[in-house]
């Protein structure tokens, strides 16, 4: 979808944020973009898809792709979630990796390189929360970076950034509007994004439900939307019915639990960010359904928008 006539000045770059899980990928989106669209938890694996989170600064348009963290796992979800991240860099100008400036630096990468399954084409570094560093000052950063390069050729700069604090991000916006080439921008004024409000939607249910629920449930979790009804002539609300699918009978009860008092937290805080993000009155209804192995199910993972890579495992459970 290219915009026609468009201004001459005009330009645009997409580049996609790589990095190992709980990097700081998507707390550094909402920073650029100035407002939470992308969900973010203490939690690894937050991000499941990868999308784009569009910004423009004067003339030019900055397509971020989000991706899930590269992690290693034979599960099918886990799997697919990689191969997100890996298509993700097909087709961008330009890689940025985030090195979690809080662990050790070149295991980090090495183990993002053992995972990840293609070979990296223009790179940037982003040494990334910053604050949490003490002496930041007296850290060899050109030093990491040349070790870097000899595990990334590719690697081209590097930018020590917390996105916390903000602390340098303007520099890494800069140099993405000097690196931008002129051309047509991809989206129209105001598009923020290539998913629509369903996929939002079901993020900030997710969203909640790693907030609010504790160790190992969070993963194995999934949100489907049934129903997403925008606003119409006889009705003011968005509609929203949304399934949560648990993997076991314990963890449907943990998920309602006593007297509905945690669904109807994730509930609760899930639609006020709804409505901020639909700019209305959001009538959500939620269910806990136990659909076991989801996360090996061809069909519920093709609807959130995984589909299989070539890494898949071959059998997988069909709708039954
Ligand atoms: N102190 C500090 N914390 C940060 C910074 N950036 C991210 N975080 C925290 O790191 C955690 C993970 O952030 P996310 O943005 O969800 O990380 P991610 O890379 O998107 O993670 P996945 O989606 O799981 O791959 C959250 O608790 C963030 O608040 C930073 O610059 N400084
Ligand atoms: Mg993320």
């Amino acid at each position: 979808m290219l915009i026609e006539d468009q201004h001459p000045h005009n330009k645009h770059i997409m580049a996609a944020l790589l990095g190992k899980p709980n990097a700081g990928k998507s707390t550094l989106i909402n920073y650029l973009l100035g407002f939470d669209l992308s969900i973010v938890s203490s939690k690894p694996q937050t991000t499941r898809n990868h999308f784009h989170c569009n910004l423009t600064v004067d003339r030019t348009e900055i397509v971020l792709v989000d991706t899930p963290g590269i992690h290693q796992s034979s599960q099918e979800l886990n799997i697919r979630m990689n191969g997100q991240a890996e298509w993700a860099s097909d087709g961008v100008d330009l890689n940025l990796l985030l090195v979690d400036l809080t662990k050790d630096v070149l295991s980090e990468v090495q183990n993002f390189m053992k995972n990840f399954d293609k070979e990296l084409s223009e790179t940037w570094i982003l040494f990334t929360k910053s604050d949490r560093v003490e002496n930041l000052e007296n850290k060899n950063f050109d030093g990491f970076f040349e070790k870097i390069q000899k595990l990334i050729p590719a690697a081209s700069k590097y930018f020590v950034i917390s996105p916390k604090t903000g602390d340098n991000v303007h520099l890494l916006t800069a140099a993405l509007c000097d690196a931008a080439e002129p051309g047509p921008h991809l989206y129209p004024d105001g598009a923020v994004s290539n998913k629509n409000m369903r996929f939002f939607a079901s993020e900030y249910i997710r969203e909640q439900a790693f907030k609010t629920l504790k160790e190992e449930l969070p993963y194995e979790l999934a949100v489907v939307i049934d129903q997403y009804q925008d606003p119409n002539a006889e009705e003011r609300d968005t509609k929203i019915s949304a399934s949560i699918l648990v993997n076991r009978p314990s963890q449907r009860a943990i998920v309602v639990g006593a007297k509905g008092t945690v669904i109807k937290e994730i509930g609760t805080n899930a639609r006020k960010k709804i409505e901020a993000m639909v700019g209305g009155k959001v009538h959500l209804n939620l269910h806990v359904k136990v659909s076991p192995k989801w996360f090996k199910n061809n069909f519920v993972l093709d609807e959130i928008g995984l589909p299989r890579t070539p890494k898949s495992h071959r059998v997988w459970r069909k709708k039954s």
